[in-house]
């Protein structure tokens, strides 16, 4: 398996992945999904990381999707097995305790989509092109896209993209609330710089409560999900950021995390 398939850079706690398959436009094949699953084994013991990036190599796509090369001949029982471990790692990424962002750097198609849903920031270049076209393919998404994807946008968007198949462009995608921001792709590198310096900066233990809180709470009812931000604010003023952060404020000066 190619070290390079997935290439890795680790600034300081914020680890950037670049899926590098950039002659299929970066289409997610088993390979490429096992060696994400390695370097999750890395980022879940990793006790500095601050925020992970996602992206794709070259200019043209984020991910254009499951490699369909790859696909074409499955059996039901392969498919199954193939949608399920990439379900797995995809949810691993999903559940890392930091920020995760997707840097969408044109083409984000189908998986590509699902893996970008499964991020908790979506940053796109101008240029960038979204959809769940596996209808086309008489298929429909198996990475997760029939149930993020209305969970992110809404029942009625998600149906009409998952049945219809149709691309939207970033400006849409914008609209819907399917990404974050969208920058013209010269300034997407300087853009995610600057956001992942920001979360990077801000107190690695109150970002990840933040995390934590949103994501368990989504699946819980009002009462129960307000009790765990509680638990989890409460959490907060046992270490020392807080009083560090709360004393910098005070003092009128930066806090240091
Ligand atoms: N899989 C494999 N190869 C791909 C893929 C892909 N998803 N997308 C692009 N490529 C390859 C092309 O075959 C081509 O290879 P080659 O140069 O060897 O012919 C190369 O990348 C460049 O692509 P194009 O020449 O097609 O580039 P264009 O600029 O003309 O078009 C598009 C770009 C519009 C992105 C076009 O490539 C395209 O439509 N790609 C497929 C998009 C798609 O349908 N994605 C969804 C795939 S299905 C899916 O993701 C389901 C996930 C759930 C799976 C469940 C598990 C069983």
């Amino acid at each position: 398996m190619s070290e390079q398939l997935i290439e890795v850079q680790d600034n300081a706690g914020v680890v950037r992945l670049t899926i590098n398959r950039p002659k299929a436009l970066n289409a997610l094949n088993s390979e490429v999904i096992d060696k994400l699953g390695s370097i999750l084994d890395g980022l879940e013991t990793h006790d500095d990381l601050r925020a992970v990036l996602i992206t794709g190599a070259g200019e043209k796509a984020f991910v254009a999707g499951a490699d369909i090369t790859e696909m074409r001949d499955k059996t039901p029982e392969q498919a199954r097995e193939f949608a399920g471990q990439a379900l797995r790692t995809i949810k691993r990424l999903e559940t890392l305790p930091v920020p995760v962002v997707a840097l969408v750097n044109g083409f984000c198609l189908g998986g590509g989509c699902e893996l970008a849903l499964a991020c908790d920031w979506a940053v796109a270049s101008d240029n960038a092109v979204f959809g769940q076209p596996e209808v086309l393919l008489g298929v429909i998404p198996g990475f997760g896209g029939t149930q993020r994807l209305p969970r992110r946008v809404g029942p009625a968007m998600a149906l009409d993209l998952v049945t219809t198949g149709r691309k939207i462009d970033a400006s849409e995608a914008l609209r819907i609330g399917l990404v974050n921001r969208v920058m013209p792709q010269a300034e997407l590198e300087d853009y995610v710089a600057e956001l992942t310096k920001q979360l990077g900066g801000n107190g690695p233990k109150s970002v990840r409560a933040a995390k934590q809180a949103v994501h368990d709470g989504m699946d819980q009812d009002l009462d129960s999900a307000l009790a765990l931000e509680t638990s989890l604010f409460a959490l907060c003023f046992a270490g020392e950021e807080q009083t560090e952060g709360m004393s910098a404020f005070v003092e009128k000066r930066k806090p240091n995390f």
